[in-house]
């Protein structure tokens, strides 16, 4: 069995080629991304995760169903609601789903769940937790949900701290703690460290799972050089006080993998990361198309096997 944790675009990528090539492959979502709006329930790695599965996801934008329209948007902007946050019409009949889910009583992992059948993806998608958590940006102007700072805000106002409320009353899925324990390689996808993959590797029972299996845990360097591939994971690892680079990756990882895979590029990062007792593996990381996406998840999946 082979676990991925992921959450954002760049985790949906390896994800999608381990899944071509292996048939037990679990996904660990995250979950603190998720927000309500609208009086809907919406969970964004959850659902590019699962689109990203089910080969329907919008590859362009990197979330969202492709060739979905916004006419929902356009009405509410009409009738004067918030309108930042894009949810295409295709994609609102799913937060709508869940949400009734969820008032009947139903948990995230058991909406999930279903969801992924009806979408007839093979891999579990399992949320880290089925109790709400968000990442809260501190900011020069208060404090906001991570996609009220970056979707919004367009991330451009200066950090003063980052957070995960709600963690301490979080439970971690007890089939996402079983299912890292069961399999021979647990993979880090190359998501935003703080706050795609954090608060997965925040939750007592993961982490600790992660750090007695740390031999067979295998993290992707989402950073090549100084800048990250896509998205904020500079600007949130500097206002962690993290070096923005793949050291600063291999760091943050430190007591949860042994295992790095870094650009071909960054070679001159291999000797201080290999100081702190973790293997480094090089080769090209950027995933453009899905040949991309199979020859790094082969290059992952064959340090276990040849070893
Ligand atoms: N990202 C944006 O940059 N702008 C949007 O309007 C937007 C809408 C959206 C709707 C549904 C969804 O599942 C994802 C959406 N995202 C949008 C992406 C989202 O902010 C990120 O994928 C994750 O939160 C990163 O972890």
């Amino acid at each position: 069995m082979i676990t991925i944790l992921a959450g954002g675009t760049g985790s949906v990528k390896l994800a999608r080629g381990i899944s071509k090539i292996r048939d037990d492959l679990v996904v660990i979502s995250n979950v603190a991304d998720n927000i309500w709006l609208h009086g809907l329930y919406i969970c964004p790695d959850v659902d590019t995760i699962t689109y990203g599965l089910a080969g329907i996801l919008d590859k362009k934008r990197g979330w969202g169903i492709m060739d979905d329209s916004f006419m929902f948007m356009e009405q509410m902007k009409k009738l004067d609601q918030d309108y930042w946050f894009k949810i295409g019409d295709k994609d609102l009949a799913l937060h709508v789903v869940r949400t009734n889910f969820l008032n009947n009583g139903k948990s995230l992992s058991w909406i999930t769940e279903w969801i992924q059948k009806k979408f007839s993806i093979l891999s579990p998608i399992i949320p880290a937790s089925d109790n709400h958590m968000e990442t809260r940006i501190e900011t020069s102007i208060g404090d906001m949900h991570v996609q009220e700072f970056w979707v919004k805000n367009h991330g451009e106002i200066n950090i003063s701290n980052i957070r995960y409320q709600g963690i301490e009353n979080a439970v971690a899925n007890s089939r996402a703690v079983e299912s890292i324990k069961n399999s021979e390689v647990i993979i880090i996808a190359p998501g935003n460290p703080i706050s795609s993959i954090g608060p997965i590797i925040s939750l007592p029972t993961i982490r600790k799972e992660l750090e007695s299996k740390k031999d067979n845990v295998i993290a992707i360097s989402p950073i090549i050089g100084k800048s990250p591939v896509s998205g904020p994971a500079s600007k949130y690892m500097q206002a962690r006080g993290i070096e923005s680079s793949p050291f600063g990756i291999a760091s943050y990882y430190n007591n949860v993998a042994s295992n790095l895979v870094i650009s071909n590029s960054d070679v001159d990062y291999e000797r201080s990361i290999k100081m702190l007792g973790i293997d480094v593996y090089k080769t090209e990381i950027v995933m453009q198309n899905l040949e991309d996406e199979i020859n790094l998840s082969n290059f992952v999946l064959n340090i276990f096997t040849s070893a």
